[in-house]
């Protein structure tokens, strides 16, 4: 298909759900659905040129992929099942390899469906500057689903093992920059109907406790990873995220030749970036939001692993490893007000 009429489809699906309509049997979707617009204007940031210090990092898609497998393997993982407990062991037992300290959120829930347990995990890998930088997945799957097939290879597996194939990275580096921080989110799916206050629970639990903590101020970007293991990749420009870090986002695919794959259509989403946006953190949402033919594979059970590509993991992580890299580099200018 021509990106021209892939774009159509796209904005014509997404007007769609914002008139109520159900996508692929989960009504999750539609009170969130974003207004899209094609074709996003590449803007360049001429004062954030600064070359990075050192060789760019580039994760292992191979074993990206072989976590996501080793995901999926665990079962449907909504808040509440016996999937969430395996993926809080498997993260547990994946990071203990990683001789780092881990915060571990463990927190019940109001929802429509009740209490249900959550937890999140953030694994911190202490960097020589003072500030951090954020990257985080979803680590749940779809609830209204559960009593389908429905395993969330894509939406939920696989960038919570594209997170864990970031910290065979950085695991044993000096982190020269800002500290890099790995948060596992639990609770992004809506439990009945997305609202705001059905929506991204471990995200605004997390939040709230570094509002507490005093976290907040330190953390210089919060970039939020969903959904990028499709196999045809095409991650779209959020408008409901900070546009200098979108900016540095396409800087850093374009320095590594994979421009084609940012930024064709834009859109306002709502995902785990908001609670952090709220608060005034700067955020980016890389997400993508063309998942199969008309969006066909998002939140059905056709979300397995045979639509998934090492390819687009390893796009995604080194795009990520790179803008955390530009963020570095360009740090003096862009925080020079706030350090
Ligand atoms: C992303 C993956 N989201 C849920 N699973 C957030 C979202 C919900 C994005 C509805 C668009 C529409
Ligand atoms: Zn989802």
């Amino acid at each position: 298909m021509s990106m021209t009429a892939k774009n159509w489809v796209i904005c014509t699906l997404l007007a769609l759900s914002m008139l109520g309509c159900k996508q692929g049997g989960s009504s999750s979707t539609a009170a969130a659905a974003p207004q899209s617009t094609p074709q996003a204007k590449p803007v360049s940031h001429p004062a954030l040129d600064a070359e990075p210090q050192g060789p760019a990092l580039h994760i292992d898609s191979t074993r990206a992929m072989e976590y996501t497998r080793e995901i999926v393997a665990l079962g449907p993982r909504w808040p509440g099942s016996k999937g969430q407990e395996k993926v809080a062991n498997y993260l547990r037992n994946k990071l203990k390899a990683d001789h780092v300290e881990v915060e571990e959120d463990a927190f019940t829930a109001d929802t429509p469906a009740g209490k249900l347990p959550m937890r999140n995990f953030v694994a911190k890998f202490q960097g020589a500057k003072d500030g951090v930088i954020i990257l985080s997945s979803h680590i749940d799957t779809n609830y209204p689903l559960r009593n389908t097939t429905y395993i969330g290879a894509n939406d939920g597996a696989s960038t919570t093992a594209l997170l864990l194939a970031i910290a065979d990275q950085l695991r044993g580096r000096k982190v020269e920059g800002y500290s890099v921080w790995l948060a596992f989110l639990d609770g992004e799916e809506a439990i009945d109907h997305w609202t705001s206050t059905d929506s991204v629970y471990g995200s605004r639990h997390l939040a709230d406790k570094w509002q507490q903590d005093g976290t907040i101020p330190k953390i210089k970007g919060f970039l939020v990873a969903d959904m990028l293991g499709d196999a045809d990749l095409d991650i779209l420009r959020d408008q409901n995220s900070t546009p200098w870090l979108e900016d540095l986002v396409l800087k850093a695919a374009q320095r590594l030749g994979y421009q084609s794959h940012f930024f064709p259509y834009q859109s306002a989403v709502e995902d785990d970036h908001l609670p952090f946006s709220r608060m005034g953190v700067p955020v980016a949402d890389i997400i993508d939001l063309d998942y199969g033919y008309n969006n066909s594979y998002h939140h059905t059970p056709q979300d397995t692993m045979d639509k998934l590509s090492p390819r687009s993991l390893q796009i995604s992580g080194d795009v990520i490893l790179e803008t955390i890299r530009l963020l570095n580099a360009n740090s003096d200018k862009l925080f020079a007000t706030s350090k």
